[in-house]
């Protein structure tokens, strides 16, 4: 059966909705970014840029970088971007749009978040490099899916259980990333950890301004949990719903933090824009072992 016009929805040059993008547009590998302005930030490295288009905060590059074909793209902040993102660019490479019906032979994308975050331990400091090896989800845009064989119950059951976590905000998930990803970007120059993926920047990641927070030792509770061996090492604001949809469409997902914050000891980078250089040089360094 056809997808109807109402669910994959194509605009009239025949590009994907939000990201307005053809399936010859985008590469296997996709360096995903927040920010816009980041993607020429890391292109500007490329040999070459073969397209490049914008709509809303959803900007694309696909160029070459020393040989190697990527794609570069920004998906603004939070889950529900990510919900979008992911979907649609697993409709470029696993939907037919003129049949619209799903490929014989599936691709399998390589889906890298290089981003912003703010460590929740002293051991990760500002101005390094965190790996989420998993991410844990409060957004609960995951929920609207069928998560049940990617899911971790007993972390989550445990980590419910010592944060005394409010059952009338979302159930917590934790998902993986692709353990092979995360063994090519491994170094003595990241740490690793499990990432907090908050639904918003103040309130939800325990920031007060004016508002009191619902749960104002939530933060504490957070940095003390451990579960055979894993401990939460930082929070941002995608990194979950990226691992969760990636494992659901048989992709592979990893995601790199910059970390320009520290929630422990209130500090903040210096220059937070020199870290997001050097990580994008590292990103692309070790980018150049995936296989095609
Ligand atoms: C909040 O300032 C934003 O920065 C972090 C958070 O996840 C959120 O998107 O990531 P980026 O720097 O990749 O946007």
């Amino acid at each position: 059966m056809p997808i109807k016009e109402s669910e994959l929805i194509l605009n009239p040059d025949g590009s994907i909705y939000h990201l307005n993008l053809k399936p010859e547009h985008i590469a296997n590998t996709i360096i995903l970014v927040g920010d816009q302005d980041r993607v020429s930030k890391i292109t500007k490295h490329f040999d070459t840029i073969e397209f490049s288009i914008q709509k809303r905060e959803f900007k694309t590059e696909t160029g070459f970088y020393k040989g190697k074909r990527i794609s570069i793209v920004s998906t603004g902040i939070g889950c529900d971007n990510i919900d979008i993102v992911l979907n649609e660019l697993d409709a470029l490479v696993n939907i037919d749009f003129k049949t619209r019906t799903l490929k014989t032979h599936l691709t399998t994308l390589n889906i890298i978040r290089v981003g912003t975050s703010g460590s929740l331990q002293k051991e990760i400091p500002v101005d390094s490099f965190a790996i989420s090896a998993y991410g844990l989800d409060f957004s609960g845009m995951l929920h609207f899916y069928d998560i049940e064989k990617i899911r971790h119950t007993s972390f989550e059951e445990a980590f419910v259980k010592f944060t005394k976590w409010n059952i009338n905000k979302s159930q917590p998930i934790l998902v993986s990333n692709s353990k092979t990803l995360e063994t090519l970007f491994s170094s003595e120059k990241t740490k690793s950890g499990v990432t907090a993926t908050a639904s918003g920047f103040y309130g939800p990641q325990g920031r007060v301004l004016r508002l009191k927070t619902e749960d104002p030792i939530l933060n504490d509770r957070l940095h003390d949990f451990s579960f055979e061996g894993l401990k939460i090492s930082n929070f941002e604001m995608e990194t979950a719903a990226i691992y969760g949809l990636s494992a659901l469409l048989g992709h592979n997902a990893l995601s790199l933090n910059a970390i320009i914050a520290n929630r422990a000891t209130g500090q903040f980078s210096k220059n937070p824009g020199a870290l997001i250089e050097r990580l994008i040089s590292y990103t692309l360094d070790r980018i150049l072992d995936l296989g095609n």
